[in-house]
């Protein structure tokens, strides 16, 4: 007879679950037995629970199968939270797995109870972010809880689904059959959208003078980037994207103007400004993303009428009012709307179209006036010259993972992806020590791409020990550390709003001398490659070898601290520090 242990490894097997990522505690030993003497299932041992998210969030976001977590009662369950928040406001899939005290301790302060308000309650702290939290009570019912928890992560919008197991019941022998474990699942997700709806969409597409189409991290999660650059061919409108939407459309498509926003292309804001029509497809539109929602940098909704495709109904209408409203799966919804064109009006002759001229033009007028800090031979190095570098020697259909910082906002703007799954960023929660550890999981699912994770010092400080999982799984990642001795974008912010600099910047506080860490250094400790890079003209070359080595490595890569990216949108925490709304 299989315990409650058994049969959750045995489920995990049969649904496909090739990689657990995780920490180990005494709540979870039985787990951990069976996962490694039962199963072909490797758990892949991070050294801090929200490593063990991340990776899970990034091995997601490149598969597109769900990211397995487990993690022990306490501390594992609360470190695991800002992965976990961060994989649910980005919608990732994920199932986390957690022990926690024997059912029959409950509320008797067993070991790492918490039970200030609920007595064996610490598994509520999930509530607010995942999309449903189990505790299972029975060990009768661990299979179809399970079945269930990968369903509602994977249907629908994915998110993060918590499942709650006391430690007595994974030891606990259950008598029901351990066959067809995986009867329950969800076998077809695509819902299409509303017909006549999609109709009048069209009519509407039909008729716009400048139509935009305004592609989120929806349409990357739905599989539906060629519909997406068809449906833009097919009218010839040009296509903008959200932080998350890069990669939905090759950014070099002559129809592509980039991201909007704070941090967005200056084509981009206005361009979606002056639309009379946007075609929006799985987008919150986030803030960052449409400029604190302010009419005169990114989004004027109204007058530009909207049409609002989403598989999150809460998502409809929530920040601007909807001409139409569809709730359907972004390529179920395209492929619908890519018929009705077809069969109602002909393919527009877009290749000649003036909007192609402008969009070329603007481009190339924007790359001028970037393209003297990509080429330049400063030193310490022009943040500008490094992402120039680093998405030379990145292949095509190589991943990008960034952080927080310039890198985050440097590449929306200034770097250029070409495929879906290829940009992995933390969108929603912006979480710092997301880029360090995402690319674990990155590199587990596409081992035969070049992974390469672009982030700041801070942020790399935050999960340094992301390198040693690396190296015992011998995973040639590629951390490119933006050093700068700082929390630069916020020191930015900072200076910008109060003049003067507090707490943002990496000193020794008695002398206040610049305290600036050797991650080559700590690379090499924890048996990796590393690299420090000081002047510009070996980044290429270092970089070049590094990727051929196919080993663990850091670039610590020293920059000019006082650069910022160019804002060609607007955020309006300015005003808000300015006390002026
Ligand atoms: C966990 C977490 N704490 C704080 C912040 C706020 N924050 C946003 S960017 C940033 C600075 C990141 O510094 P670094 O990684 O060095 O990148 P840089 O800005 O210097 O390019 C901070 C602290 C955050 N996003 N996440
Ligand atoms: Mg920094």
């Amino acid at each position: 007879m299989a315990n409650g242990a058994e049969i959750v490894a045995k489920y995990l097997e049969e649904e496909g679950v090739e990689y657990v990522f995780g920490l180990c505690g005494h709540t979870i030993l039985a787990l951990l037995d069976a996962l490694a003497y039962k199963t072909k299932i490797k758990f892949i041992t991070c050294r801090h629970e929200q490593i063990a998210a991340h990776a899970a969030d990034g091995y997601f976001r490149v598969t597109h199968k769900p990211g397995i977590v487990l993690v022990h009662v306490g501390p594992g369950m609360t470190n695991a939270i800002t992965g976990v928040a961060n994989a649910a406001l980005d919608s990732s899939a994920m199932v986390v797995i957690a022990g926690d005290v024997p059912s029959f301790h409950f509320g008797q302060d067993p070991h790492q109870e918490i039970k200030l308000h609920l007595d064996g309650g610490q598994y509520e702290i999930y509530r607010p972010f995942v999309k449903r939290a189990w505790r299972v009570h029975d060990v009768k019912f661990i299979s179809d809880i399970m079945a269930r928890a990968v369903n509602i992560a994977t249907s629908g919008r994915p998110g993060a689904v918590l499942v709650d197991v006391p430690m007595d019941i994974f030891s606990k022998p259950c008598d029901r059959s351990t066959e067809n474990l995986t009867r329950r699942k969800v076998t077809g997700k695509r819902i299409a959208g509303d017909a006549s709806e999609i109709d009048k969409a069209i009519r509407m597409l039909q008729a716009a003078k400048n139509p935009i189409l305004y592609l989120g991290g929806g349409v990357i999660l739905s599989d539906a980037s060629q519909e997406a650059t068809r449906l833009a061919e097919y009218f010839g409108i040009p296509v903008a994207t959200t932080l998350m939407g890069k990669g939905a459309i090759p950014e070099d498509h002559p129809l592509s103007i980039g991201m909007t926003g704070f941090w967005g292309t200056p084509l981009a804001n206005e361009m979606t400004k002056q639309a009379d029509l946007l075609l929006a497809i799985g987008t919150r539109f986030p803030e960052t993303d449409s400029s604190s929602w302010l009419p005169q940098y990114t989004f004027a909704i109204p007058p530009t009428k909207l049409i609002h495709v989403d598989i999150d109904p809460h998502e409809i209408g929530d920040v601007f009012p909807t001409e139409i409203g569809i709730i359907g799966d972004a390529k179920a919804v395209m492929q619908s709307m890519l018929e009705c064109a077809k069969s109602n009006y002909s393919k527009k002759d877009w290749v000649k179209d003036p909007v192609v001229d402008k969009i070329s033009k603007s481009k190339e007028a924007w790359l001028r006036e970037i393209e003297k800090y990509q080429t330049s031979d400063a030193v310490p190095i022009r943040p500008e010259r490094l992402l120039k570098v680093v998405r030379e020697v990145l292949p095509r259909d190589g991943i990008i993972v960034t952080d927080v910082g310039w890198n985050k906002n440097g590449v929306g703007q200034q770097f250029p992806i070409y495929h879906p799954r290829t940009h992995l960023t933390p969108g929603g929660l912006a979480t710092m020590g997301f880029g360090p550890a995402a690319a674990i999981g990155a590199k587990i699912g596409a081992p035969d791409k070049v992974v390469i994770a672009l982030v700041g010092d801070g942020a790399y400080g935050s999960v340094p020990s992301v390198v040693a999982t690396a190296v015992e799984n011998d995973l040639a990642i590629i951390w490119v550390v933006m050093n700068n001795s700082a929390f630069a974008v916020i020191r930015g912010l900072q200076k910008g709003a109060f003049g003067r600099v507090a707490c943002t910047e990496f000193r020794k506080v008695k002398t206040g001398e610049e305290y600036n860490i050797n991650y080559a250094m700590l690379a090499k400790a924890y048996g990796a490659e590393g690299y420090r890079v000081e002047n510009p003209k070996d980044l290429k070359p270092i970089l070049e070898k590094a990727v051929a080595s196919n080993k663990p490595t850091i670039l610590d890569v020293v920059l000019d601290p006082n650069v910022f990216v160019p804002t060609t949108g607007h955020w309006d925490i300015k005003d808000i520090y300015a006390g002026e709304i």
